[in-house]
């Protein structure tokens, strides 16, 4: 009976023991960035957009906030094993809130071309009088910025950098791939880095799964 009793404490103590362990493990990892120092003595600021594999995807930023100095900069990536596409998207205003797809009438072109090539796909076509519909939005796919005044431009991906002023509008990666598997999304990104000028809590979001929340603090 003792001896029972023993054993039963044994197991409770192991268990609180483990939940306590994993969950400061947790605690550690969304909130313990990825800081390297390279030969000139800056510090690289790492956050990972999503994570883990085809059966276990991870929907997270990690670690969820950072916080930096005044002209430091944090990079983005996309650590997944499976070609799990992120967005790390900045609306700084809230009339530039965007969706990955945005339906565009062409009414004077016929040539589209699958990709990659010869791909099972084909572009949303909505009957009408020689409107064809294209689904997906650029401003979502290739790294974008809108400035104070309202203008789109986009940066060349594969590895964008913005340094933001804290006045832009809109500021977003593009997609996020893992790096080797862009033949997945040809066109997207494998990294984006973000400079911060400006004093102040920077949220973003990413776009292909909104519960994905993040912040980068400033100070
Ligand atoms: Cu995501």
């Amino acid at each position: 009976m003792i001896q029972e009793k023993r054993i039963i404490n044994n197991i409770l103590t192991i268990t609180i023991v483990a939940v306590v362990v994993s969950t400061i493990g947790l605690a550690t990892m969304l909130s313990s960035d990825l800081r390297t120092v390279n030969a000139a003595g800056s510090v690289k600021i790492t956050v990972h957009a999503g994570g883990g594999n085809s059966t276990s995807p991870l929907t997270a930023f990690v670690p969820q906030q950072v916080r930096i100095g005044i002209g430091q900069s944090v990079t983005w990536y996309n650590p997944s094993v499976v070609a799990e596409p992120h967005t790390v998207s900045f609306v700084l205003d809230n009339k530039t809130a965007t969706d990955i797809v945005s339906p565009f009438s062409v009414p004077n072109s016929t040539q589209f071309s699958s990709i990659p090539p010869g791909a099972n796909s084909e572009p949303l076509k909505v009957p009408g009088k020689n409107n064809i519909v294209i689904a997906v939005n650029a401003r979502s796919y290739v790294p974008t910025i809108i400035d104070s005044q309202g203008n789109a431009r986009h940066l060349p991906p594969p590895t964008a950098a913005y340094t933001m002023t804290g006045n832009e509008k809109y500021v977003n990666s593009g997609w996020l791939i893992p790096k080797g598997q862009e033949k997945a999304f040809p066109g997207s990104s494998n990294t984006f880095t973000v400079t911060f000028q400006k004093a102040g809590t920077y949220r973003y979001l990413c776009q292909l799964h909104p519960w994905m929340l993040g912040s980068v603090v400033v100070k």
